[in-house]
């Protein structure tokens, strides 16, 4: 019985985690805590309320057509609680329109003791009940961020390490609550080193996140990885062409993420939404047909930002912010494909770009 029970659970999380990837599409990560909310709001002049929370996220999940190109939205615990003005429940909105639903459901990174300038990411202590509850109200998947600061001897051993067992622990849980976990180790682009630094650091925190996962006996098909491109630091005087991003970045997957993994799904971590589609198109046209695992979106700013700019709180804009966002999918959706071409972003009047119809 309880063997029974195990085997499909994991069939469950294997079914979700291959949903998440399929057919080119990616995630939609709209899971901002209310801080990281309000700060994006003011700089667009948008006033910091619940309501203009709700209203964004409810622009956001009703764009027609999001779900061509999307395929899962990460929420954020009081987004997931919210309705429509007509009193739908979000998450009722995403499954009638095929997007799956999935929660942030780490509180948040704290400073780490005796680690000056470092984070550990918190939330462990009532997570198992925590996800019972997210289960029951439709979530499918789970996320979870550590950040990794990159500066002058920075990051320590205790840090990535630290941050990675709290990761496997996260992903046990949620495997356990039948919730597939994106597993997010974010080495931050803020610094001066070169590209090469991150690659480093990239692949050292990606083997301490994956020694731990198989430590807490992870069921590696059932989880996404969702982790930093491998890019310069934004200070640093040399700043790569796309190819060379493309390229370092998949070298370092390849030698730390196992190809039991279905998928990988980039976070874009501040980069323009254009910059993030040109660089995973070229990861896609360059290397796609030999590599194990899909690689994917799940960009909060690089698919948000321009909409936002847009709407500014102005229902009158919604229309067109609903288009932008409708727009920065389908751009990504083409760069899975290694279809995306600048072009795009400057379609002749009253065209969108073309993207193929997903089965
Ligand atoms: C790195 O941030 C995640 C991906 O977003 P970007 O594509 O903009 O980099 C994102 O899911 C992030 O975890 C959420 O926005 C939540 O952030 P906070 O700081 O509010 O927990």
């Amino acid at each position: 019985m309880e063997v029974d029970r195990h085997k499909m659970n994991t069939q469950k999380l294997i079914a979700t985690a291959g949903a998440l990837v399929a057919n080119d599409k990616g995630l939609l990560a709209m899971d901002e805590s209310t801080s990281t909310c309000n700060k994006r709001f003011a700089a667009a002049g948008i006033p910091q309320t619940v309501e203009a929370r709700r209203a964004w996220r409810e622009l956001i999940i009703t764009t027609p057509g999001l779900s061509q190109s999307i395929s899962g939205a990460i929420l954020y615990d009081e987004t997931i609680r919210q309705k429509k003005k007509d009193g739908t429940p979000f998450v009722k909105v995403l499954a009638d329109a095929g997007i799956i639903a999935g929660i942030k459901v780490d509180i948040g990174a704290k400073a780490l003791a005796a680690h000056p300038g470092e984070k550990i990411t918190e939330g462990l202590d009532d997570l198992r009940e925590r996800l019972a509850e997210y289960s029951q109200t439709g979530a499918l998947f789970a996320k979870w961020r550590a950040v990794i600061t990159v500066g002058d001897g920075l990051p320590s051993r205790g840090c990535i390490d630290a941050n990675a067992q709290v990761l496997a622990r996260y992903a046990a849980l949620c495997q356990e609550a039948g919730l597939v976990p994106v597993v997010e180790p974010e080495v931050l682009m803020e610094g001066s080193h070169p590209l090469a630094r991150c690659a480093e650091l990239t692949e050292e925190v990606l083997r301490s996140v994956f020694t731990q996962l198989y430590a807490q006996r992870v069921t590696l098909e059932g989880m996404i990885l969702k982790p930093n491109m491998v890019l310069p630091g934004l200070g640093c005087p040399t700043q790569d062409s796309v190819n060379v991003v493309a390229d370092a970045t998949v070298t370092c997957l390849r030698r730390a993420v196992p190809a039991a993994v279905p998928g990988i799904a980039f976070l874009s971590g501040g980069q323009t939404g254009e910059l993030a589609s040109a660089r995973l198109n070229a990861m896609n046209a360059r290397f796609r047909s030999g590599l194990p695992w899909a690689v994917a979106f799940s960009f909060a700013r690089a698919i948000q930002q321009p909409a936002m700019e847009i709407w500014r709180g102005n229902q009158a804009d919604a229309a067109a912010a609903q288009q932008a966002i409708r727009h920065r999918a389908m751009c990504n959706q083409a760069a899975r494909r290694g279809e995306y071409t600048a072009a795009m972003e400057n379609p002749p009047a009253n065209r969108e770009p073309q993207a193929k119809s997903a089965a």
